[in-house]
């Protein structure tokens, strides 16, 4: 563990007199050494446009980029990397999977499915869409605990569905989907699966042939890599069929006046200069996660959250949602009696304890709650069961000056 921290630079710094502890990771990830270095080395010796250039410099670059799509695709296990398009975020690769896909294929009568537990970015892009072509959205609800409730996603799953939107790993509850299971389901009725994988990327092991999902979203930033670098995996046929999101540069084959031709996949979806290092420095993420094994990272996750479940939960007044250690990844939404949540977070950040309070970008799922807004603490490959103690120990502080 000590080497792991060691190539986090970030966290060897004191927060208001107090040695960090960052627990905000299903926020952003820090970024060790090696990928920072990764973007340095690029704009320090590489730096060039992609795809055409015939200069020593636009090759390399152009390789770099090539490679980490390459590096991108065998890490989810996808056929080919012809399946990767680099996008920004998830944000915007939900948004290229809603507008590409679904603008050629919905319209009225059509519905798409989504759950009560989305980030944002998996809903209104949804939203957006089935008002322009006149699809209707649907929801599955959430139970109590926290899960999909399966018996109404079979009401609501028919022949009438044509996209189930879902994700894998909820950012509030924790909750990790089953993924496989519901791409079945999609597909028993004829839909496509859109899985939003911005939490389980980056946290456990991921096989989009196994999965049989037809498109994943992640961001690379979640994932100890720079912001600005994410990827949408297509399922080459439905990538092929589609047509382009953005205009311009590098996604047409030729231009003329009155019309134009689409390049191949992926580029037909990469329209403007790219985020080059940035992709280069992605590689150099995923190179640290290989290393570890997310095998590894799975279970040093599922050991931090098995013992921060224990330790909030001795917390009087402390209220956790979302299921079990067992069935969630590596974070846990909460309140504090009736404190405020952003008051419990200024109080953790005092003693130097980085968590985020809000409504997490899932306002569905506090209006479910009755809560306007949680705490959260979120664990990735670098935090140690002592920052838990800290944690802890910070709340029962908090709860101290609150008094009740
Ligand atoms: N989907 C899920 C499940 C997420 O957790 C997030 C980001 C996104 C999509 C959007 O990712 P982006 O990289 O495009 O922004 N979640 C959070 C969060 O929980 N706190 O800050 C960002």
């Amino acid at each position: 563990m000590s080497t792991i921290r060691a190539d986090f630079p970030i966290l060897d710094q004191q927060v208001h007199g107090k040695p960090l502890v960052y627990l905000d990771s299903t926020a952003t990830s820090q970024k060790p050494r090696q990928v920072i270095e990764a973007l340095v080395r690029y704009y320090e010796q590489d730096n060039a446009n992609v795809h055409r250039g015939v200069h020593a410099l636009a090759e390399r670059a152009t390789a770099g980029y090539e490679k980490a799509r390459l590096k991108i695709a065998r890490f989810i296990n996808a056929a080919s990397s012809k399946e990767i398009v680099f996008v920004r975020n998830t944000t915007e690769a939900i948004n290229l999977a809603a507008n590409a896909w679904g603008r050629a294929n919905l319209g009225p009568g059509d519905e798409v499915l989504i759950t009560q537990m989305e980030h944002h970015s998996n809903i209104v892009p949804w939203q957006l869409v089935t008002q322009a072509t006149g699809a209707t959205l649907r929801y599955v609800p959430i139970t109590p605990a926290g899960e999909l409730d399966m018996d109404a996603l079979d009401a609501l799953l028919t022949e009438r569905t044509k996209v189930f939107a879902f994700t894998a790993m909820s950012n509030v509850l924790g909750t990790i989907n089953p993924v496989a299971e519901l791409v079945a389901r999609a597909h028993a009725v004829g839909a496509i699966a859109v899985v939003d994988g911005a939490q389980s990327v980056p946290h456990l092991p991921t096989d989009v042939q196994a999965l049989d999902a037809d498109f994943l979203a992640f961001s690379g930033h979640k994932m100890l890599g720079p912001t600005g670098i994410g990827a949408l995996y297509g399922k080459r046929a439905l990538l092929e069929a589609m047509p382009p999101f953005m205009g311009g540069g590098e996604m047409i084959r030729e231009v003329f006046m009155d019309h134009s031709t689409w390049n191949d996949v992926p580029f037909k979806f990469e329209a403007g200069t790219p985020a080059i290092g940035e992709a280069i420095a992605f590689d150099a993420a995923i190179d640290y996660l290989d290393a570890l094994g997310m095998e590894w990272v799975r279970e040093h996750e599922m050991e931090i959250t098995r013992y921060a479940w224990e330790r909030l939960s001795a917390i009087e007044g402390l209220r956790i949602i979302g299921p079990g250690p067992e069935r969630r990844g590596g974070l846990l939404s909460f309140t504090l009696a009736d404190v405020h949540p952003h008051d419990v977070a200024a109080v953790l950040d005092m003693h130097g304890v980085a968590v985020r309070a809000g409504h997490h970008c899932a306002q569905p799922i506090h209006d479910f709650y009755g809560v306007p807004a949680t705490a959260r603490a979120s664990f990735y490959i670098y935090n140690t069961l002592e920052e838990v103690d800290v944690l802890a120990e910070a709340l029962e502080r908090a709860k101290a000056l609150f008094s009740f």
